[in-house]
């Protein structure tokens, strides 16, 4: 086992990712840029280094100083957290090749994954489902076209590169093709540098559902059961639940014995979540995920795991230990990510936090660095914490979160946790009747 893990992030999960380096017996160097020299995460490491200014792309982002921070420190590996270096495959290697461990997939799978061409082409190969669509990349429109024509419109134009909602351009109709075609490529080569584009049947009403999976060194792949990840805004999630409103039993151990043979037989490392649209009964595969998730935390309420423990056993090269049957899921969890943001404009809202009064009490969980007198810097992502709660059902966990939310006392900043209240308020959320445009309508109709 390792004797010590540098933390290559900030925040909440810096701070998650420490608590489980301790309980391991593990000690920590957190890295950090000067706007962060106060937070919690440096405050509870057994060591600190500053790695440069506010920029994260001078900090966070910064790999000769994350290096230099690890080398200096003896750390004999480095966990990414998500974000940042998190899925970037050179920074694995880097890693790997001055003699660190890097608690993640190889730098290979990474790469592989991230170009959602070869991924989808990988996951094809190996008897993933996939949504309707092109074999690879478009050679011209004419090619366009004619796989348009095969699969039916209306049909999505994506970038190789893309990931996350950017470079997507939808054509309703054939008069639409050459327009969604010709701005789809400009805005990968502008956004990406990669002018390559593939074309998916456009799914009109899907849920966002995405399997948790941690795979050894030794072979052994097991999944943690699904999240609905459907309640998002502009690509932002905001609340998730495990497991999904939409699907059965049944059918969860369907796809998570497809997946885990997938990712079996591609050789597959450590965590990793692979991205599922889900539509009238049917699975379609989009994207993986090579990174612990910021919602990680749901999973780990219904089965009873530490995923950022396994993550660190399974990188030390030790077994999993348990087989798919082992892992029993329990009751529903919710978590609602507190965004320091205006939930009237989505705004971020940095400031100092003049009062900070979590909720407790049975089956509540708060993931956050903050405290009272903690400044949010208004260099970083809006997201302050999250707040998870676990119950036998998934209308206890309901009362239960919007209990929560109630005792919930932020000051100094304004939070998305109205808007949170709003949601668990609401019928069809309540009766879990959303599909991933549910959240947008909701946000435009609210007086
Ligand atoms: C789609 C789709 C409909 N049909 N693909 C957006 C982000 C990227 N991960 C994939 N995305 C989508 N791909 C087909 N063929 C709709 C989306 C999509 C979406 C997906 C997941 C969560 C939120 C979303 C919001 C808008 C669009």
């Amino acid at each position: 086992m390792f004797a010590k893990i540098l933390i290559a992030n900030r925040g909440e999960i810096a701070l998650r990712v420490l608590r489980a380096c301790r309980e391991l017996g593990i000690r920590t160097v957190a890295v950090h840029s000067t706007a962060d020299a106060d937070a919690m995460h440096v405050r509870l490491a057994d060591e600190a280094v500053c790695i440069g200014p506010p920029a994260t792309r001078d900090s966070y982002l910064n790999v000769a100083a994350i290096l230099s921070a690890a080398t200096i420190t003896g750390a004999d590996a480095i966990h990414p957290g998500y974000g940042f270096l998190s899925e970037n495959a050179d920074f694995a290697e880097t890693v790997e090749a001055h003699g660190l461990a890097f608690i993640g997939p190889t730098g290979a799978h990474i790469r592989m994954m991230g170009d959602k061409i070869t991924a989808k082409t990988t996951m094809k190969a190996l008897g993933v489902p996939l949504v309707p669509g092109s074999d690879g990349a478009l050679a011209s429109l004419e090619d366009a076209r004619a796989v348009a024509e095969q699969v039916g419109y209306p049909v999505l134009i994506k970038a190789t590169a893309g990931g996350g909602g950017r470079g997507m351009k939808v054509a309703h109709t054939a008069d639409e093709l050459e327009e969604a075609w010709s701005v789809a490529r400009t805005e990968a080569r502008t956004a990406f540098g990669n002018d390559e584009v593939y074309l998916e049947k456009y799914m009109d009403r899907p849920r966002h559902i995405e399997l948790q999976i941690l795979a050894d060194s030794h072979g052994n792949v097991v999944h943690f059961g699904e999240r609905d990840c459907s309640l998002q805004r502009r690509h932002q999630k905001l609340l998730e639940e495990a497991g999904s409103p939409a699907l059965t039993a049944e059918q969860r151990d369907a796809i998570g014995a497809t997946a885990t043979a997938a990712l079996r037989k591609l050789g597959y490392r450590n965590a990793g979540t692979l991205e599922f649209l889900y539509q009238d009964g049917q699975f379609c595969f989009i994207e993986m995920n090579t990174r612990l998730q910021v919602e990680h935390p749901v999973t780990e309420m219904v089965c009873d795991v530490d995923l950022v423990r396994e993550q660190i056993r399974i990188a030390a090269g030790q077994a999993l230990g348990y087989d798919q049957s082992d892992i029993r899921f329990s009751g529903h969890a919710i978590e609602c990510r507190i965004n320091a943001e205006d939930p009237a404009t989505f705004l971020p809202t940095p400031g100092t936090i003049t009062m900070f009064h979590p909720p407790g009490g049975l089956g509540v969980r708060i993931d956050s660095a903050l405290y009272t007198g903690y400044r949010v810097p208004p260099y970083y992502d809006s997201m302050i914490g999250k707040l998870i709660v676990h119950a036998p059902t998934r209308a206890e966990a309901i009362a239960r979160m919007r209990r929560a939310l109630d005792e919930f006392v932020i000051e100094g900043v304004k939070t998305v946790i109205p808007l949170h209240r709003q949601i668990l308020d609401d019928p069809e959320f309540q009766k879990g009747e959303y599909t991933i445009h549910w959240l947008e309508r909701f946000v435009s109709s609210r007086t």
